[in-house]
């Protein structure tokens, strides 16, 4: 298999650092850049999370850098009812010596696809859309130039920020106007998948099992995401959003999906950030978009677990 070269954006996050574990675990994906945005929480914290997860996975090698502060238009909001109000709430985070690359996020994210051959690089946002909005403006001809975009947000039938829209969608739905409304091949791995992903005991379990600080650092996290997701949604077991979008880009095979068009509500007044799907026959021929629908839930959790394996002990 050839390797797949991402650019993983994210908001660390519970489920965006077992997605940054992931693609460092799987042999099958060369991690080129790993970008932050506001979101699960400040950026300041979000960043500083993504610097020692780095640390914890062993990811060398690889330039950080921190994107916006804030959505392009609206106030910020965070979500600490589920990941706590460092953003990685239940674990501690261990001392390192790891800095950023001083470029901006948008700036490495166009300087990463521009210097690789055209159609090579992958964008997988797992957070808000704003770092990569912001980038397709100040660069669009990143658009022709990335193989696609691979996200995580948004939903057909299911949601968690409102009635009817996802949290990454709904805190900067201009943003995701943007990404979804240029011509790139984009993957929408939503909710209605994601809610596939869930961390059952006996994936917990499996997971304890690997007992490396990499592993243990998942459990740890596992714990307080469940607690949290139980209380705040009534779920027993949490779903694991971000590393389905990233297992998208490891394994097609491992979804199935539908082409259909997507689009973002802005003006609703109960469905602002609202992903629109439009299941209706006939498909567009020249439709660019598509929705995740079904996982391979066993494959998906070995590829996880796996991943993690491979990581092995690599911090003190
Ligand atoms: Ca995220």
């Amino acid at each position: 298999m050839t390797t797949k070269k991402i650019i993983l954006d994210c908001d660390p996050g519970h489920d965006d650092a077992i997605a940054m574990l992931l693609a460092q675990g799987n042999p099958d994906i060369e991690l080129l850049a790993v970008t932050t945005v506001a979101g699960n929480q400040t950026l300041d914290k979000v960043t500083r999370n993504a610097l020692a997860i780095a640390h914890i996975g062993g990811i060398n090698g690889v330039p950080f850098a921190a994107g916006c502060h804030r959505p392009l238009v609206r106030d910020l909001e965070t979500a600490p009812d589920i990941h706590g109000e460092s953003g990685l709430g239940g674990v501690k985070l261990p001392k390192h010596s790891r800095t950023l690359d001083p470029r901006h996020a948008t700036d490495l994210i166009i300087d990463t696809i521009m210097s690789h051959p055209p159609k090579t690089v992958t964008l997988v946002p797992v957070g808000s859309l704003t770092n990569i909005a912001l980038a397709v403006r100040k660069a669009p001809q990143i658009v022709e130039r990335v193989k696609e975009v691979v996200l995580m947000g948004g939903g057909y039938h299911t949601a968690n920020r409102s009635a009817v829209a996802e949290f990454n969608i709904k805190v900067d739905p201009e943003a995701a106007h943007i990404v979804f409304n240029e011509k790139w091949p984009l993957t929408m791995v939503g909710l209605d998948l994601t809610h596939q992903a869930r961390a059952t005991q006996e994936v917990t379990e499996a997971i304890s099992r690997i007992n490396t600080k990499a592993s243990r650092f998942v459990v740890d996290m596992l714990e307080f995401y469940g607690k949290s997701y139980e209380e705040r949604h009534g779920f027993n077991c949490p779903p694991i959003h971000d590393p389905c979008a990233v297992a998208y880009v490891i394994d097609p095979t491992l979804m199935t999906t539908q082409k259909v068009p997507v689009n973002i509500e802005l003006n609703g007044t109960l469905t602002v950030g609202m992903t629109v799907v439009d299941f209706r026959f006939p498909r567009p021929e020249d439709c660019h978009t598509q929705v995740a629908v079904k996982l391979d839930q066993q494959r998906f959790w070995q590829l996880i677990i796996d991943a993690l394996s491979n990581i092995g002990d690599t911090c003190d």
